[in-house]
This record gives C-alpha cells, structure tokens and sequence, in this order.
C-alpha cells in the first residue's frame, strides 16, 4: 500500500514556526530581504530562466462557490456567464497555439465546486490529447473526491492546482461555502496520487503582513511544499464583493515574493495574476526577488493578461529566457 502522507495542520507548531520567520522576513529592510532572496534562488536555479504556462477557461461562470475575489461565482455579479463546457478540439488547438508561442505547460480551469462523475470524463479526454502535444499538463477543478486525482493522473496530468488562497484565520472572511481543511483534504489526495502539487494564495484581498507570513507558512509547512507556488494580487472585477478593496503597495507584493522564495527555496514561485496592473519594473523586482514562472498569454480565466508581445519584450529587456 501507498504511504499517506499527512499535511500538516494550519496549527502545528512547525507551521507557526515558519510563521514567525515568514514575518520577521517580510519585516525587512527591502533590499535585505531582496538579496537574500536572489541569494537563495541562485542556489537552486538558473536566475535567467522563466517557466511559462498558459491557462485556459474549459468551464466558464455559474459557480455555485462564495469566493469573494471571483467574478466566476454565481452569487456575484461581475458578468461573467454561465457557459457550457468546451469542445475538446477547441481545448486541443488553443493548447497547441500556446505551445507554439512558447509554452511548456498548459492548465485548464473549470468554475465548479469540483466535478460530478460525468464532468470528470470530457477533461480526462483533454488531459490525454494536451498531453499529446508534448505540454506538461495541469488542471484546477476544485475539490477532488477519493479516486479522482488517480484518474486524472491516469489520464496523464502532471500538476494539480488547489490554492490555500490565505491565512487559516482570514479565510472567513473571503469563503464560506468550503473551508480550509477541505482545501487541505484535496492536496493531500492529490498528493497522495503522485501528482505534482500547484497551490498558492491571493494577496491584495484586505490581508494583514502577518497574514501574508500565515499563507507562505501554511505553503512551506506541506511536506512536500508545493512544486508550483502561484502567487496572485487580487484582481479586482467590478461587481465581485472584494472589488474596491485598497491596493496593496508594490512593495508589500515583491516582498511576499522573496519571503515565498526564501522558505520554499526548490519550488517554482510564479508571479500570477495581477501583472496587467503591475509596472514592468515592478515585475522586473519580482524576478529579483525570486520569482521563476508567469502565465503568459493574453488571458487568465476571465480576466486579461499581458499581450506575448509584451512579454518577449520585456524578457528581452531583462535578458530572460524560458525555461
Ligand atoms: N474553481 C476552482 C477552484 O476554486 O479551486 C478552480 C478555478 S479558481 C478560479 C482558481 C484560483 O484562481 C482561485 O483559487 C484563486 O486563487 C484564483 N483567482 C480567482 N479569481 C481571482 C482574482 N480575481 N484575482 C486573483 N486570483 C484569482
Ligand atoms: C492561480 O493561482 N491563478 C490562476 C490559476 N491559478 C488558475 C487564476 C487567476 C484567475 C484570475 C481571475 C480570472 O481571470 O478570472
Ligand atoms: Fe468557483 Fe473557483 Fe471562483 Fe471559487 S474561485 S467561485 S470555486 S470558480
């Protein structure tokens, strides 16, 4: 039998360890923080080299979740629709697009709870197809049900994306339809299939720099930590419940980067949403700071992106390749 690997609790004294460096880290001076993040990301990577996947919407809107940063949720609205599933040739051709403009993972999301039985078969078969085209493949459906993740892994998916989204205690105020241990549950199952784990958080959501340090811990707490680290600022879409919520200051966002960095020190940390808002130069920072992977194509779910033109540009500008 399988070894079960247990994550560990949002409470354990491990967990709160790491908390407590993840805020004397972000307490800081800037460009000590800075250093010691591009020191650390020297260690274990090519500072040069930048992973990128492109996400696709397969399942847009209509969903019955609270999450009040998304403009998917039924409960909100932000208009988005509520739109039947994709075809799967146009998942293939969108896929391959992606891969021809440089590519090398693709992800593909679905505004659902999680999937019903018979939501699950259409993905499998675009799994297998993306998986064909020689991509690295990830999916986020939302919480997966015992057996699920096997059979996603069968399919051939190599990553899972579940975030944590933030810390234990301000989760409350963001969701309320699922709480952080089920988060936690759906890890551990995929964990538990051998895929490759995809988890993050949002900042930017009213958070406190202590909460900010409660999320990285939470992150760096799981055993493994996550392979992928997406980090995200809140997009705000007008009609969502956190829209109008104050900005964060660039500076709090590069510093989340480079304490992400320094405490999961193998783990591709991927600066995520929120770049359409960010100042190139404040993206530039985030590199310094360790970050090592962007979604890259023009669209996130349902938000935009930064157009590929812009991105080889600024690649070129920074002297970044990828990875
Ligand atoms: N429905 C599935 C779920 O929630 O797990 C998968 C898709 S969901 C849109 C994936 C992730 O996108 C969320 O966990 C959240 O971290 C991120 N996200 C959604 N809306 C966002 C926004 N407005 N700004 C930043 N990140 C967002
Ligand atoms: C993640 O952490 N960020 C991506 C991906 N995982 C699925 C999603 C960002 C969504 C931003 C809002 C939207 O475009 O709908
Ligand atoms: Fe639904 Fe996922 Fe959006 Fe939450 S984040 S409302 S679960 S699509």
């Amino acid at each position: 039998m399988d070894q079960i690997v247990h994550l560990a609790t949002p409470t354990g004294s491990r967990t709160q360890a790491l908390r407590d460096r993840a805020r004397a880290l972000l307490d800081l001076p800037f460009n000590d923080l800075v250093f010691q993040a591009q020191t650390v990301h020297r260690e274990n990577f090519d500072p040069n080299r930048i992973q990128r996947s492109t996400l696709l919407s397969i399942k847009t809107g209509g969903c019955p979740e609270d999450c009040g940063y998304c403009p998917q949720s039924a409960r909100h609205s932000a208009g988005v629709e509520n739109e039947a599933m994709l075809p799967l040739d146009e998942v293939v051709r969108t896929a391959q697009a992606a891969k021809e403009k440089g590519a090398t993972r693709f992800c593909m999301g679905a505004a659902w709870r999680g999937p019903k039985a018979r939501d699950l078969e259409p993905v499998l078969e675009m799994v297998r197809e993306v998986k064909k085209l020689g991509l690295e493949t990830c999916c986020t459906l939302g919480m997966l049900k015992e057996g699920q993740a096997e059979q996603l892994r069968d399919a051939g998916l190599d990553y899972y994306n579940h975030n944590l989204d933030t810390a234990p205690e301000f989760y409350g105020e963001v969701i309320t339809t699922r709480d952080y241990q089920d988060r936690l549950d759906t890890l551990e199952r995929v964990r538990n299939a051998g895929l490759s784990v995809c988890c993050g958080g949002i900042v930017g959501m009213g958070e406190s720099r202590d909460q900010r340090a409660g999320l990285i811990a939470q992150l760096a707490a799981m055993d493994p930590p996550p392979e992928s680290v997406p980090i995200n600022q809140l997009v705000q879409v007008e009609g969502t419940p956190l829209a109008g919520t104050e900005a964060l200051p660039w500076a709090e966002f590069v510093r989340t980067i480079a304490v992400a960095r320094i405490l999961m020190p193998t783990s591709f940390v991927r600066l995520s949403a929120g770049r359409t808002q960010m100042h190139e130069a404040v993206q530039a920072l985030c590199f310094l700071a360790g970050a090592n992977s962007i979604f890259y194509g023009e669209k996130l779910l349902t938000t935009g992106n930064p157009e590929v033109a812009r991105d080889d540009a600024l690649f070129a500008a920074l002297g970044l390749t990828a990875a």
